[in-house]
């Protein structure tokens, strides 16, 4: 990427409020062609600094074409907020300021921006081979991935599927888990249970397993027929301000043998969640929780599938949060830390009986008709070989565990703030809940993000929560800085 961004140095009067009369340095990028690209940007430079502020001439953008995802794309377009370059631990804005990342981009950059041994070996691949089918054809970075990714999985859990996203790995998971049914003669299985309050993306199947109303409401007629959902564990009641797991309300997986009573086992297929919410505001299960699910899918024979695209790869003290919590699911679902955001992929890790099952019939027919052009991509198998090296070389995926204890007290430190009525944490995963503005929810938490992004932190919101996922690599006096922020802008915000 950084072979395509051009700097150039310009000495200019800054007539800007902030700075006035300060020699700056200026950054060209190619949406804004500059005049006389002399000198390519390339690592070695040393005229730009990491460090150095940066204030590039301002550069009309056209923002019109791009239809932004998840956005409010009119309020943004009035007032973008852009990035522009990433290393370590911070985002650099496009007119220059530095922000500290909170988020890992999202929930993704788990080793942290600018890895140049991810980049080196997704160009590397590149130029070796660029694309390579892995329909009835194979190449051999995506077997090395899958072996790799197998020997830090869940016990059992070592047959790997590739996808593009999480939501093409929940699709995928759900798919294998009707077919698995299938292939051992119980095809009437094809519900699935999911959660209100759940993300899985946004493909039909996990649109449809989901439980976040704004992103249902709009396809709610074409959701996946026979599915239901268990309640969510959320309950500030019992729960608010709980320092990692909260040991009230295990008994609502029993919920679950409520769903089994009202539709049968020999109907339903899968049950699906997270083991940590993330997009809902960070929803933590109860002690005993997920134990009793695992219990309960095994007495009716239901397979027990967890999302784990944000709990995976270290964000929680273990590889998977499955492991973390020492509940082993028969599917997983991952895809962000699995190639630390650089390129995009997904992977679906199974268990030995699952891929067994459906390895039946002729020896030459397909066993599984799902899969996807990109499936094992040479690029991004490359990126995700190289981000598990890091992971291990630095210690990645126990980090989380290590750091927990301070980022706890941190996080908790902002218990007392004005219209905080909640903090939640595990891992290296936090958020604050804010007392909504009477008629105008989800407002106050948008001011808030705002305001910290202002400040150079970035969090994100969701509704009337502010949640924290930063990188792994995060240093102590970083955490504190985040929390400090948040916290003065909290207290800043009406
Ligand atoms: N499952 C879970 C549990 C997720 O968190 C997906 C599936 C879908 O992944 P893709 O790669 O298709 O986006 C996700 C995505 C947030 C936020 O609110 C979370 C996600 C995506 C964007 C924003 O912080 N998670």
């Amino acid at each position: 990427m950084g072979a395509y961004v051009y700097a150039h140095l310009f000495i200019i009067l800054n007539t800007g409020a902030k700075h006035p009369s300060k020699i700056e340095v200026c950054v060209d990028f190619p949406y804004h062609p500059p005049s006389h690209r002399s000198k390519p940007w390339s690592p070695n430079r040393k005229d730009i600094d990491m460090n150095a502020e940066l204030h590039p001439v301002p550069a009309p953008i056209d923002l019109d074409a791009f239809w932004m995802p998840f956005t409010a794309n009119r309020q943004f377009k009035a007032n973008p907020r852009l990035l522009a370059r990433a290393k370590g631990m911070h985002y650099w804005t496009q007119d220059g300021r530095e922000v500290l990342d909170g988020v890992a981009g999202l929930w993704c950059v788990n080793a942290g921006h600018g890895r140049t041994e991810i980049a080196d070996a997704v160009a590397k691949q590149l130029t070796t081979m660029e694309f390579a089918p892995t329909f009835q054809m194979g190449h051999p970075v995506a077997f090395e991935l899958a072996s790799r990714l197998a020997a830090i999985s869940p016990p059992g859990m070592d047959r790997v599927f590739f996808t593009n996203s999480g939501s093409e790995s929940v699709d995928t998971a759900l798919k294998i888990a009707i077919a698995y049914h299938r292939a051992r003669g119980e095809g009437q299985r094809t519900r699935f249970i999911g959660r209100e309050k759940g993300y899985h993306g946004v493909g039909f199947g996990g649109t449809s397993v989901g439980g976040m109303v704004n992103n249902r409401k709009a396809y709610s007629a074409v959701m996946l027929p026979g599915v239901d959902h268990l309640p969510h564990t959320l309950d500030l009641g019992h729960n608010a301000f709980s320092r990692g797991l909260p040991h009230w309300g295990a008994h609502l997986a029993n919920e679950f043998e409520r769903l089994i009573a009202l539709h049968d086992a020999s109907t339903i297929a899968a049950v699906i969640v997270e083991p940590i919410s993330g997009s809902a505001g960070v929803i933590l299960p109860p002690v005993g929780y997920l134990k009793r699910l695992r219990e309960i899918a095994d007495k009716h024979g239901i397979l027990l599938i967890f999302d784990e695209v944000i709990t995976g790869f270290g964000r929680v003290g273990k590889p998977f949060a499955s492991q973390a919590f020492d509940v082993t699911p028969d599917l997983m679902t991952t895809a962000k830390g699995l190639t630390n955001g650089a390129i995009p992929m997904g992977a679906v890790f199974a268990q030995r009986k699952v891929y067994d099952a459906l390895m039946q019939g002729p020896e030459g027919a397909i066993e599984l008709f799902h899969g996807y052009t990109y499936s094992a991509h040479p690029a991004a198998c490359a990126a995700a070989l190289a981000t598990l090296d890091i992971y291990a070389r630095e210690g990645l995926l126990s980090r989380a565990a290590t750091l927990a204890p301070q980022w706890e007290d941190a996080v908790h430190s902002l218990r007392g703030t004005n219209h905080v009525i909640d903090v939640r944490n595990y891992g290296l995963i936090g958020a604050v809940e804010l007392e909504p503005r009477a008629g105008k929810p989800g407002t106050r938490a948008f001011d808030v993000f705002l305001k910290c992004f202002e400040r150079g932190v970035m969090v994100r919101q969701t509704g009337d929560i502010i949640a924290m996922s930063p990188p792994l690599i995060i240093e102590p006096k970083q955490i504190a800085q985040l929390v400090e922020t948040l916290a003065g802008v909290i207290r800043d915000t009406p």
